[in-house]
């Protein structure tokens, strides 16, 4: 085997390495779940940029028996030929570097690898060990690192192949995370999402610890994306789909959109080379503002409009969209804390122009789906101009009446600082009252549910505000719901959903979260809405008249509070919020500075969507399947991260 000194630049490439493995969470975001996936997307990243331009048709993400992870594509392979500069080999650089990816790929569209990625180094960082092939030159070259990224195999030639690849094998340091369970659904719904946005390319993914395997393939991409999300609504129209390049800016763009009926929100996901922009940017701004003129000016021109100019947020009710950009690497920028925004200038008018010139074109053409849109359009406005005035005649008529309504089963916050506020739902009167004792009376507020709030996903409107539960929750947020949902206007800066940790708990949350989702969305796309978890154990033990007492969360917590607590401890196992003394419920669930709680955040649209409607929507016999496989919401998945 080949062997070669250590060099100033092996020191170098250590230390960069060292720095990734003191500090993950600035690379990866976090060391929980959440961020032993991203060694996953580091990794698929490449390969896709690969497929993306053009080498490739096949990607394979394998997630073996040992707890290592795989993922296989059919490209030209890494360079494994030396670097000129360095001495080394492509491959090796690419493996121990920071930001290397982007030297030896000259893809004209880089995805995630070239982006705000950070790359295959950080993967080999925080991997245990991690093992490299490539298929090149009728070549078989294989090099190993362990213990994060210590080269312990060099770079050798081991056979002859007349494949060409790349496979990277890793095994995730469970001295860095905590917990290296590679999720299944995690990583299928994000293959799928790939698959979507690039039609022709397969993607396949095969659980060998469990069996489990499905492959995606989209020969119509965004087009299918769309009917897959809205698999259950009532289409308004089919789905329709534009693309197109920019001849000045090589912009490429692709769009498809869908009007459905009785849904009042809008649904608007966009990507730039492949990477979700979580916060928009330019491009949905372009987007927006043609769609509205499209429409405007179609409704004048056949005389539609009746003089009033429809707005944006009219023409957007029941629309979904994807907006799939592909930007070359000199003009993009992004902007935000998370680099979710694309900020790219000119990708507004290119958006904007071409949604504007096919949007009116399709509209022309299509009379009676034409039809049917301004119609929605108009009820939309309609109902706007009718909550508005509703609203108003509500903030003008005596404040003492909305007290009123309150008061009856809120016990409210004294602090009048809204956004330090917290709004506790408490399942049940009793917990209610322990809570009522145990909470902070300047910033926090309870507010108890009797029985269980209504199923929000397959009833109309009216209805719904006759539902006390929810106009109770309506009335004490404070800023409407619907179309006329003011986020500036909410009481609370945390509104915080405390359950029993069963079934029926698990239930009530689902509830709330799918009527927030429906008709308070900002609330939970800005992070406002969390859920409280309180503890399973408490592990106590009297001596000499001091109580000693711990409390677990979990198994893992409990082995570890029992030894803390000492032999001869007594083991209580919560079965409901009830069971907890006022105390006892602040101490672990309630107060700032001790509890647990978990921040809603979702950020997969497609089991988004599907949790909402399958969940919510009339088919039982789906709804309980699917329950029993996906919901767990005290579990930490890619919809919700701790918090405080
Ligand atoms: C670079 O330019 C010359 C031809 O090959 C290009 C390249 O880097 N291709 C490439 C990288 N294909 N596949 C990868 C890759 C695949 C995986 C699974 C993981 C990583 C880190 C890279």
């Amino acid at each position: 085997m080949a062997e070669r000194k250590y060099t100033a630049n092996d020191i170098h490439i250590l230390q960069g390495l060292e720095g990734v493995r003191k500090r993950p969470a600035m690379y990866i975001g976090s060391s929980n779940s959440m961020g032993l996936h991203h060694l996953v997307w580091e990794v698929v990243d490449n390969a896709v940029d690969e497929a993306l331009s053009g080498f490739g048709k096949n990607i394979t993400v394998t997630l073996h028996k040992d707890g290592s992870c795989s993922v296989l594509d059919e490209g030209r392979g890494i360079p494994v030929d030396i670097n000129k500069e360095t001495g080394r080999p492509g491959v090796e650089i690419v493996f121990t570097e920071l930001h290397a990816g982007g030297k030896f790929n000259s893809a004209v569209y880089k995805s995630a690898g070239g982006l705000h990625g950070v790359g295959a180094s950080v993967t080999n960082a925080l991997s245990e060990w991690c093992d490299v092939t490539v298929y090149q030159n009728n070549g078989i070259y294989h090099l190993r690192f362990e213990k994060g990224g210590h080269l312990v195999e060099p770079l050798n030639r081991q056979g002859d192949t007349k494949k060409h690849g790349t496979l990277v094998r890793f095994k995730p340091d469970p001295e860095i995370f905590s917990t290296v369970d590679f999720k299944y659904d995690t990583i299928s719904s994000h293959l799928q999402e790939s698959a979507f946005l690039m039609k022709g390319v397969r993607f396949i993914i095969n659980d060998e610890r469990s069996g489990q395997k499905q492959e995606f393939f989209y020969q119509e991409g965004l087009v299918e994306y769309i009917n897959n999300l809205n698999e259950s609504k009532r289409h308004l129209i089919p789905v329709v789909s534009f693309s197109d390049i920019d001849s000045l800016t090589n912009i490429e763009v692709e769009i498809a959109l869908q009007y459905c009926a009785e849904d009042y929100n809008e649904t608007i996901y966009s990507y730039v080379n492949n990477v979700k922009t979580g916060d928009g940017g330019t491009h949905e701004s372009g987007f927006r503002a043609g769609i509205t003129r499209a429409v405007n000016d179609f409704a004048e021109q056949q005389n539609l409009a009746k003089g009033k100019k429809l707005e944006g947020s009219d023409i957007r009710e029941g629309l979904t969209a994807i907006i799939s950009l592909k930007v070359p690497e000199e003009l993009l920028e992004f902007e935000g804390q998370t680099k979710g925004k694309l900020g790219t200038p000119v990708a507004f008018q290119v958006v904007s122009n071409l949604i504007y010139n096919k949007f009116t074109y399709y509209l022309t053409e299509n009379k009676e789906n034409a039809l049917l849109i301004i119609k929605k359009c108009i009820d939309s406005q309609q109902a706007r101009i009718a909550a508005r005035k509703a609203k108003d005649e509500a903030r003008s008529s005596k404040k003492a009446k909305q007290e009123v309504i309150l008061s009856d089963k809120l016990t409210p916050a004294q602090s009048k600082e809204y956004a330090k506020n917290e709004l506790f739902i408490v399942e049940g009167d009793s917990a209610g009252g322990t809570a009522k004792k145990g909470r902070d009376r300047i910033h926090q507020a309870i507010l108890p549910l009797r029985g269980k709030p209504l199923n929000t996903d397959s009833i109309a409107l009216d209805k719904l505000l006759h539902n006390e539960e929810i106009a109770t929750i309506i009335n004490t947020i404070g800023a409407g719901f619907g179309q006329s949902f003011d986020i500036e206007d909410i009481h609370y800066g945390k509104i915080i959903i405390m359950t029993d940790a069963d079934t029926d708990g698990a239930h009530i949350q689902t509830l709330l979260l799918t009527f927030f989702y429906h008709y308070m969305r900002q609330l939970i796309t800005t992070g406002h809405v969390y859920i409280a978890v309180p503890p399973l154990y408490r592990i106590y033990k009297e001596e000499n008249k001091h109580l000693i007492q711990e409390y677990a969360w979990d198994d893992k917590g409990l082995e570890e509070a029992k030894k803390k607590v000492g032999a001869g401890c007594k083991i209580n196992r919560y079965k409901g919020l009830g069971e907890m003394d006022a105390i006892q419920l602040k101490e672990t669930t309630m107060d700032p500075k001790t509890r647990l709680l978990i921040q809603v955040d979702i950020n997969d649209p497609l089991l988004v969507e599907k949790k909402v409607s399958v969940l919510m929507g009339k088919d039982s016999s789906i709804r309980r399947t699917w329950i029993e496989k996906h919901v767990d919401f005290n579990q930490e998945d890619n919809f919700m991260k701790e918090a405080k």
